[in-house]
């Protein structure tokens, strides 16, 4: 269908078992998420795309270690091991991702200041990435979501696609997540509530 369109988020190297943020079983998704690919018509991929020193990292944050959170002027954020530095390997996106189908490749992480877990807004949830409007003027009305992690980068950019008026579904077979703190029970709750469908 025309209107329809395949969102992959963040499928890279980092996030993968033996990255700097390795989500478990993060690799396992690969062949799930191709087989996606092949069935959508439109094919959408999210990067992470952190400048080295993001204030994202614990690393740049005295005193914190990573998977602790501080208040940043735009709010609290989880702070990470360095990822998906920009140029990086661990930025790649993973070796068997069949993803050279994509008609657009969106970056996300790269405003020093502030992170963006969302395709559509950054953390202060108001900057928009420009996603929005690029999928509107192409006539794109729904979206299926997969990838990395679920219950951050997927789960944020769901919510926030459905506040744009977006019919969204995330298919949990091409997911897998971080699950901090109960933050993947949460993150599915939020997602039900917003009206995401969950299959
Ligand atoms: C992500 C934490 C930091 C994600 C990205 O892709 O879910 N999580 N940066
Ligand atoms: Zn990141």
């Amino acid at each position: 269908m025309v209107d329809e369109a395949l969102i992959v988020v963040d499928v890279q190297n980092d996030f993968c078992p033996g990255g700097a943020l390795a989500v478990a079983g993060g690799d396992e998704i690969v062949p799930v998420v191709n087989a996606l690919i092949e069935r959508f018509e439109h094919v959408i991929l999210t990067q992470d795309w952190h400048p080295a020193k993001h204030s994202s990292f614990a690393s740049q944050h005295v005193g914190k270690a990573p998977f602790s959170s501080t208040a940043m002027p735009y709010g609290e954020q989880t702070l990470w091991p360095d990822h998906c530095v920009q140029g990086s390997g661990g930025a790649e996106f993973h070796k068997a991702l069949k993803w050279t189908k994509a008609e657009l490749v969106l970056r996300k992480g790269f405003r020093p200041a502030i992170d963006s877990y969302s395709a559509f807004f950054e953390n202060d949830r108001s900057t928009p990435t420009g996603l929005g409007g690029y999928l509107r003027e192409r006539g794109i009305s729904a979206l299926t979501l997969c990838g990395l992690a679920t219950d951050f980068c997927v789960a944020f950019s769901a919510i926030d696609a459905v506040r744009q008026g977006f019919s969204v579904r995330v298919e949990l077979e091409a997911c897998r997540a971080i699950d901090l703190d109960e933050s993947l029970s949460q993150s599915l709750n939020a997602m039900r509530a917003a009206g995401v469908v969950i299959d």
